[in-house]
């Protein structure tokens, strides 16, 4: 089934030398968002469990790598970025509020959309963050109109779009990325392959294994492939594809990821083995980059501590924001439905 894969569609730097590349500080400003959204994430999952967050809960858990290491070379405001309803990693790093977005997550008027959204529908028009979407593969088309409307400004900017595995099958990520291959537009395009579409494994559901790779030439699209367990890879990948796209030329990118959680909190996850999610645990991105870290002598295990501490004091501060919140007045239940 599988057709031949150029190997130079993999990005596979080596970690050290894309450590010095990085620098000490960039590369602890993006450990510190790592931790952020692990701590938000499983913070929130208690929340939920606990009953203060109602409707549906996708959580990241494992997958942090990617986003982190794209966004890193995105000026949130002038270039857009669109995901699925697994939104939170995306919201945290345009820059929003983690006090607004856990107040969100509580549907709380003191939330991200003023409590209307939840855990799916973060947005922001000013980090041109164009939110989280529910329907599968519904956020292809919005993520490639934001590059043709970069294109048609003249901003420079470019859109990245997060999509799940399982949107690939979807229609309108086929005809989106035709579109942006006939026009040459600046939009990457991140398949996040956790390898499983709900309880599908993708394999069951997606023709073939290597999914950038092979359908990309189809639109005349560039492909880049990695370990999305890597936050060294995905930020030599994110390099990579945003000089594509500033560059007008559209790249199709696949990260080979893993969730550690279910689909979502409601997910009793019996199409996989415990021993399969134990393995890739052992690859966490995060303790992987702070081992890093530390053999570069850039963080000491005590500094780590102290990081870790004021990611747990942020969010403690983010719940006590969303606990004290009001619940959104009734007044409230038909505004923001149309344009006013
Ligand atoms: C058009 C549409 N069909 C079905 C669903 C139900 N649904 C929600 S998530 C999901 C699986 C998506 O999996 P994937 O794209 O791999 O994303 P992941 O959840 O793994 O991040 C499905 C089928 C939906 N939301 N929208
Ligand atoms: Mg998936």
């Amino acid at each position: 089934m599988t057709a031949a894969v150029q190997p130079d569609h993999w990005v596979r730097p080596d970690p050290v030398q894309v450590r010095d590349e990085i620098g000490r500080d960039r590369l602890l400003g993006m450990f510190r968002k790592m931790l952020l959204i692990r701590e938000f994430e499983e913070r929130a999952e208690l929340a939920y469990k606990a009953k203060k967050i109602a409707g549906f809960l996708h959580l990241y858990i494992g997958q942090e790598a990617v986003a982190t290491g794209f966004f890193d070379h995105l000026s949130p405001g002038r270039d857009a970025t669109v995901t699925t309803y697994r939104c939170h990693a995306q919201g945290l790093l345009s820059g929003l509020n983690p006090d607004e977005l856990m107040a969100e997550l509580y549907g709380k008027a003191t939330g991200n959309v003023k409590g209307k959204g939840g855990s799916m529908h973060f947005f922001s028009k000013e980090k041109s963050f164009l939110g989280g979407h529910g329907i599968v593969g519904g956020q292809v088309p919005v993520g490639i109109g934001a590059a043709f409307s970069a294109k048609y400004r003249g901003t420079g900017g470019v859109s990245v779009t997060f999509l799940g595995d399982g949107a690939v099958p979807q229609g309108t990520f086929h005809e989106s990325l035709n579109m942006a291959g006939l026009w040459g537009l600046p939009a990457i395009v991140v398949i996040e392959n956790n390898q499983y579409g709900m309880g599908t494994a993708c394999h069951r559901a997606v023709a073939v294994a290597d999914m950038a790779a092979l359908k990309a030439p189809g639109y005349g699209v560039e492909a880049i492939t990695f370990d999305g367990l890597d936050l060294f890879a995905s930020w030599k990948a994110g390099q990579r594809a945003v000089a594509i796209a500033r560059a007008n030329k559209p790249v199709l990118v696949e990260a080979k990821t893993y969730r550690y959680r279910g689909h979502s909190v409601s997910d009793a996850g019996l199409y996989r083995s415990k021993d399969e999610v134990e393995r890739y645990k052992a690859l966490d991105p995060i303790e992987r980059v702070q081992t890093s870290l530390l053999e570069a002598g850039w963080l000491t295990d005590d500094a780590a501590t102290t990081e870790r501490e004021a990611v747990v004091e942020r969010v403690r501060a983010a719940l006590d924001f969303a606990e004290r919140s009001p619940e959104p007045d009734l007044s409230e239940l038909t505004r923001h439905v149309y344009a006013e």
